[in-house]
């Protein structure tokens, strides 16, 4: 059985509620509900964790060593510039796999740049909420292979 935390930083609450087309229509519950799904069958157990707030991210970050086998996250704007998010994943030294609703290359040039992708073992982007499950079947693999 694999343990494994999903992270939505910060705004991601508002998925569903604002900005369709950019984001899509679900919200982030639907989200996780159908992830809690997939793993029921996957035999993985996953813990959802969402915040506004960069210092609570970290601290979960930080809890989720020893307890977790790996990280799927989607850090929000954060991710293109927060070192702080990024020194916490390269501490506790899980595997974590980077998703983006939207293909953040194709976007603003502030978007392009992922501060996260160097500690992270794989980025998937562009897919919609679909790339949360991409996201997950990577990492289990991932786990399958070399932990
Ligand atoms: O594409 C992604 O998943 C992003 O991580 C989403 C972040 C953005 O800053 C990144 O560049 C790419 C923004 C999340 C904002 O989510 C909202 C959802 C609904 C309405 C408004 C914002």
């Amino acid at each position: 059985m694999y343990r494994i935390l999903v992270i939505n930083g910060p705004n991601l609450n508002m998925l569903g509620i604002r900005e369709p087309g950019i984001y899509g229509s679900e919200s982030l519950k639907d989200i996780e509900a159908r992830l809690n799904e997939l793993a029921g069958n996957e035999d993985i157990a996953l813990s959802f964790f969402q915040s506004n707030y960069e210092g609570a991210l970290i601290d979960q970050i930080h809890e989720a060593y020893g307890s977790f086998d790996g990280i799927l996250i989607n850090p929000g704007a954060l991710t293109h510039y927060s070192y702080a998010l990024r020194d916490a994943l390269s501490a506790v030294n899980l595997p974590a796999v980077e998703v983006h609703l939207s293909n953040i290359h194709t976007r603003e040039s502030f978007r392009h740049h992922s501060v996260i992708a160097p500690v992270a073992v794989g980025q998937i982007a562009g897919f919609g909420s679909y790339g949360y499950e991409l996201g997950l079947a990577a990492l289990k693999r991932h786990l399958q292979k070399f932990q």
